[in-house]
């Protein structure tokens, strides 16, 4: 039977959840493992969004929903949701609402085949698949190769990673190397280590957050990285701004990251001696351990080390240094009645000390002492003072330890991935990128962790809005073409809230942490508010009961708070602390920290120069980021939540509503529905199809004839002999595409309307 969503009092009435649910024929059933779950007929009035003749659910492609609103939208992606088809074409883009159970029939490898040899993919039903392969075709359907990529985004818990993983799985079975088998093992090889680059990455930087219980904790950009003969040859990972806070501090309900509980549940009994972890051990960094969920497993994640060449004996040295971390958590000091006194361990902790020196191969004493005592530099000559820290202090620099290990371990072993999967620089000439970041997110307490994830995805969201909505018609409009512009939600006021110049939500941070004084959280956001007053963007902060400020993001409103934003951004690491580590005796921690490093932590005493401050950091990797994603042409994947709770077979159209509204849904279909959705430049056109001037009818061309070679001096009629062939193969290949383009389609069919042949590109 078919569930109903919860009663919504803002929706119209004919979206009313507590309407009748929509019941879907059981023939038309796409996707379902069980074809009779749902009986009957479509309901009247829903009809009327379509007209007579076709069922909501099997309209592939929202272009053909009409009239085109946020209504019929909703209403046919509900339709189609009960009917167990979570893909949806949205002219350009896909809409993937995620199903919140196992639907293994979707990702079987027959079926990745059958969408990889179909002459037209699009005609299959929408899947990524289905964007997996246009993808693909498209590295190699240019006369010069284009890098691709495809930037998958929704809300956190929307299915991005999972979306990123199947996708992965498809590569490594449509992109696999031939078939010898003396290389066939060498690609199972390559492949099999990409894939599993996911469960060791996941590991380690995924967490259970109240959003997802699989929340991605860091973004990813994976380069797969492809040869001419589009085989997959290896592959890159860069990964941006792990949350690394979480490893000392989770929120009430969430949890540290999985692989703390994966080698608390999963060691065997020796290990558990090894790395002092007894059955039964408290660790207050490991919240809510009672809660098992599937990403829990440990032997997955050593599998996979292992298959990335991450031997045991390497292995059990990352999960001591973990386990001692868990043990540096359990560190409390008592308050010092005597400021001259360093604050005493508390007595339950001085186990603790020792476990975890001996675990991380550290001198207890000056382990100790480095948490207890400050040395500062001061004077002229730069004199050496040793300042006991305060109780508070003390707690800030454990935490401090506890990240910069967990930060470093994470960066090495992305490193070690990144050795073990990539390709020599020869041996591949293009690749495609997969962008999994952190979606957007909004909890009771938002920090700035929460102000870089939503930032990125601002970012993302603007690359969308520029490179789809606004480019697009823009270009129409220089080309001359007929066309009324559609109006979109620009979030260029946003992103100037948070990021403009000269003042900004980060400036104003920034600017804090180098004037460097003190100033209390209600401060900050006074100079937030009343610097930033005019942007419309800063919403109305007028409920708060501690300092913050409000962000109107396209996704939503998120409230800010103030307290502890500048110091995280500063994010300071007392240079002792490095020295401490570096006189660790642990063969990892020593690669870790090693001894002839400079740290970076620690400026000479003559040094001006600003430490960077973590959104200056990110700013800059998003800024690189995105002119990745230039060089490529991109492809976007929605990823949709049905509802916040997780549950299968729930579709709330209000949750719903406000994440098309958000992502610019509707104006994409409009815009796809009227535009031109195969853009090819001038030049690679007549490159590509000039020689069908010579087979066609001659025809006098007119002055838009993508033909005419006016104007472009690349082209030349000549072609030469051996570029026939493979010319001749191309064009047999795509005509049937391009003539069925040219005349009006089957409207169920996602096939292009027309081919724009842009003269300016
Ligand atoms: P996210 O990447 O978008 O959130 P995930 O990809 O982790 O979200 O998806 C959340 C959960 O939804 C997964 O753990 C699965 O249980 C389920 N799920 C998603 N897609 C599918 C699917 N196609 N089939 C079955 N289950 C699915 V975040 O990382 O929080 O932004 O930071
Ligand atoms: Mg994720």
């Amino acid at each position: 039977m078919l569930q109903q969503a919860s009663p919504s009092a803002e929706l119209p009435a004919s979206l009313s959840p507590s309407s009748p649910g929509l019941v879907i024929p059981s023939q038309m059933n796409g996707h379902s493992s069980d074809p009779n779950a749902h009986g009957g007929e479509l309901r009247e009035d829903l009809q009327e969004f379509l007209g007579r003749d076709t069922p909501l659910h099997l309209l592939n492609d929202l272009t053909k929903v009409n009239p085109v609103t946020l209504e019929t939208v909703l209403r046919c992606l509900q339709a189609r949701y009960m009917a167990d088809i979570f893909y949806t074409n949205a002219g350009c883009t896909l809409v993937a609402l995620n199903p919140f159970k196992p639907v293994p029939q979707l990702y079987l490898p027959e079926l990745m085949k059958e969408y990889h040899a179909a002459p037209q993919p699009q005609k299959l039903k929408p899947h990524i698949f289905t964007v997996g392969e246009q993808t693909y075709r498209n590295v190699k359907s240019l006369i010069e190769p284009v890098n691709q990529s495809i930037v998958v985004s929704g809300e956190s818990g929307a299915g991005k990673t999972w979306t990123s993983r199947s996708l992965m799985k498809f590569y490594a079975v449509v992109a696999a190397s031939p078939t010898s088998w003396e290389s066939h093992k060498i690609a199972e090889r390559i492949e099999q280590r990409i894939l599993n680059s996911n469960p060791v990455m996941e590991a380690f930087g995924n967490a259970c957050t109240l959003r997802n219980n699989n929340s991605s904790r860091f973004g990813k950009f994976i380069q797969l990285q492809l040869n001419r003969a589009q085989q997959m040859t290896g592959a890159a990972v860069q990964t941006y701004l792990l949350e690394k806070t979480r490893v000392a501090c989770q929120a009430s309900n969430e949890r540290n990251f999985h692989i703390f509980y994966q080698i608390c549940k999963g060691a065997s009994v020796e290990e558990r001696l090894q790395w002092h972890l007894p059955e039964g051990a408290t660790f207050s960094w490991l919240p809510n351990p009672e809660r098992t969920l599937e990403e829990d497993c440990f032997e997955v994640t050593r599998e996979a080390m292992l298959h990335l060449g991450i031997d045991t004996p390497t292995q059990n040295n990352i999960f001591k240094i973990l386990a001692g971390l868990l043990h540096l958590g359990n560190v409390r000091f008592a308050d010092s009645a005597d400021e001259a006194q360093p604050c005493q361990l508390m007595d339950d902790a001085k186990c603790s000390v020792r476990t975890l020196a001996s675990l991380l191969w550290l001198p207890e004493d000056p382990l100790l002492e480095t948490l207890q005592i400050r040395t500062i530099r001061a004077g002229r000559q730069q004199q050496v003072f040793r300042k006991p820290c305060s109780q508070a202090e003390c707690g800030t620099r454990r935490d401090c330890l506890a990240k910069l290990v967990y930060a470093r371990l994470f960066d090495w072993l992305v490193s070690v991935i990144n050795s073990s999967i990539c390709a020599e620089p020869d041996s591949w000439t293009t690749f495609i990128g997969l962008l999994d970041v952190y979606g957007f997110e909004s909890f009771p307490d938002n920090s700035l962790e929460q102000l870089c994830i939503n930032y990125a995805n601002e970012k993302l969201q603007q690359h969308f809005v520029a490179h789809y909505l606004r480019a697009q018609q823009e270009e129409y409009a220089v080309e001359g073409l007929e066309w009324s512009f559609v109006n979109y939600q620009d979030n260029k006021t946003c992103l100037d809230l948070i990021e403009g110049s000269p003042i900004s939500i980060c400036s104003l941070i920034n600017e804090e942490c180098r004037l460097n004084r003190p100033s209390s959280a209600a401060q900050l956001q006074t100079r937030i508010e009343s610097a930033l007053a005019g942007s419309p963007c800063l919403g109305h902060n007028k409920l708060s009961r501690e300092p913050s400020f409000i962000v109107v993001h396209y996704a939503g409103p998120v409230r800010y708070h103030t307290a502890g934003l500048v110091e995280k951004n500063k994010d300071p690491i007392p240079p002792e602390l490095t020295r401490l580590l570096q006189q660790s005796q642990d063969p990892l921690l020593k690669v870790l920290f090693p001894t002839e490093e400079k740290s970076q932590e620690e400026p000479s005493s003559q040094s001006r120069t600003p430490v960077l401050t973590v959104v200056s950091k990110f700013k800059a990797s998003l800024e690189q980021l995105l002119q990745v994603l230039h060089g490529t042409t991109p492809h976007y994947i929605r990823c949709i939540k049905p509802n916040s709770q997780g549950q299968a077979q729930t579709f709330l159209p209000e949750e719903v509503l406000s994440q098309l509204e958000a992502c610019g849904l509707v104006e994409t279909i409009h815009i796809s529905a009227a535009g031109f959705p195969i853009r090819v430049s001038h030049q690679n056109f007549v490159e590509r199809y000039g020689l069908l001037r010579r087979l066609l009818p001659r025809t006098s061309p007119g002055p838009y004839s993508p033909f005419s070679d006016e104007g472009h001096s690349g082209w030349s009629p000549h072609a030469k002999e051996a570029t026939l062939q493979p010319l001749l193969q191309d064009i047999l290949r795509t005509l049937p595409a391009l003539t069925q383009a040219a005349t009006p389609g089957d409207p169920a069919e996602a096939m292009p309307a027309s081919v724009h042949c842009g003269r300016t590109k």
